[in-house]
């Protein structure tokens, strides 16, 4: 690699964070149950500190994403002591995720529930977690609804569209400065028959209507199958209502895996996107990486260095197309040299470009290594694995 390419990586580097979800670290499972660990977190203060130790590892991870009622059962109330366990760990609360589907009132939806009651009490934790985030400095309210419907003919789809946007209209009109509402779709997934915000489509639109700080999430394990995730970036980009991701990969539906571990092409074309439209444009897009991946069987803490790495090295990578020349052959419809441009740059190696910007950093060149090596997870699994062995479920 030229030193020219390598300042360029060093460059890309320098702007490029993504931030940690607090569930990643706790034991999560699927649907059949859950394999205990022993490091897993027990707590929020423990959550923070494996995300801080990440953090001082890799120098990308500042945040910290909080789910209302997984982290902050009391509400507001507890914004102070969540600011000053997060900066004990070295870093700061994230996006605020809301949380309405797991209360029993939301069994035929939250916002999209035919009962007003209901859209009320949902619209209210919103507002709730609004002001939460005003609390704890959070920039973005990061909105996923479980809301849809299992059975054809049950569920007036254009009546909750409305409802929707009602709610979310609400919920845009508690934000304050620079505050953001992102609008995260998924098409199945607990409902399998239809979702309230099914697609990108839908999420845009709703973005548009509930006011100009809200716009898109994109979560790259909601798509069909074979979907082109990159054109809808494109497209969002273009229209500028791109507002984060929440990243990891997938190889049939949700699958929550490893970012890159099924398709990392697929992660660089994304990045390309952001890249090619900030060259075309001039425009610096403001983007919230986020990791959306809880890890049931490998080691938590190690899922998340291994996902934080292969971000920076596709990012890299995404870094060094070449934009003059690829909009030259895209221009004269060069096919073969269009692809080869990004494939060039997919094949480069960025690997000692990258550990040379960590010891630039004064970062360990090897997260990983530097993690087995530091004995973390020793000691928090001599302090934790007596709670994780008592939480397990008692089938007798
Ligand atoms: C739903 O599948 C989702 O992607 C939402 O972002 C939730 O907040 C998160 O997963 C919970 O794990
Ligand atoms: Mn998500």
């Amino acid at each position: 690699m030229t030193d020219q390419l390598a300042r360029n990586v060093h460059a890309a580097l320098d702007r490029f964070q993504i931030e940690l979800p607090s569930w990643g670290f706790a034991n999560t499972g699927t649907r059949f149950g859950k394999f205990l660990q022993s490091a897993a977190a027990t707590n929020l203060e423990e959550k923070l500190s494996d995300a801080g130790f990440i953090h001082s590892l890799t120098g990308v991870c500042p945040t910290v994403a909080l789910h209302v009622l997984w982290d902050l059962p009391a509400g507001a109330a507890s914004v102070d002591d969540v600011s000053a366990a997060a900066a004990r760990h070295g870093v700061r609360a994230g996006s605020i995720n809301p949380n309405v589907f797991q209360d029993q009132i939301y069994k035929h939806g939250s916002l999209g529930n035919p009962d007003p009651a209901v859209r009320r009490a949902a619209q209210n934790h919103l507002l709730d977690s609004a002001t939460i985030a005003q609390g704890l400095g959070s920039r973005d309210l990061s909105l996923w609804f479980a809301d849809g419907s299992n059975y054809p003919g049950t569920a007036n789809m254009r009546r909750r569209k409305h409802w929707f946007a009602e709610g979310l209209t609400a919920a845009h009109a508690r934000l304050i400065g620079d505050q953001r509402l992102l609008v995260e779709y998924k098409p199945f997934e607990p409902a399998f028959y239809h979702t309230d915000i099914a697609d990108w489509g839908m999420a845009l639109e709703l973005a548009r209507l509930a006011g100009p700080r809200a716009k898109v999430l994109v979560d790259t394990g909601h798509h069909y199958q074979a979907q082109n995730i990159e054109q809808i970036v494109a497209w969002l980009l273009d229209l500028e209502m791109l507002g984060g991701f929440h990243f990891n990969d997938r190889r049939y539906a949700d699958d929550d895996l490893t970012l890159g571990s099924i398709d990392p092409y697929q992660v660089f074309r994304i990045f390309h996107e952001i890249f090619f439209y900030a060259w075309e444009t001039g425009k610096q897009p403001d983007i919230a990486y986020m990791i959306d991946q809880s890890h049931n069987l490998k080691g938590k803490i190690e899922a998340m260095i291994q996902t934080v790495t292969t971000a920076q090295e596709l990012y890299a990578k995404a870094a060094l197309v070449d934009h003059a020349a690829l909009a030259a052959f895209q221009e004269r419809s060069a096919l073969v040299e269009a692809e080869t441009c990004l494939k060039d740059a997919f094949s480069t190696d960025v690997r000692p470009a990258i550990r040379e910007w960590a010891r630039s950093k004064g970062l360990p060149e090897d997260p990983m290594r530097a993690f087995r090596e530091s004995g973390y997870l020793e000691r928090i699994t001599a302090v934790r694995a007596e709670r994780n062995a008592a939480s397990a479920t008692s089938y007798a």
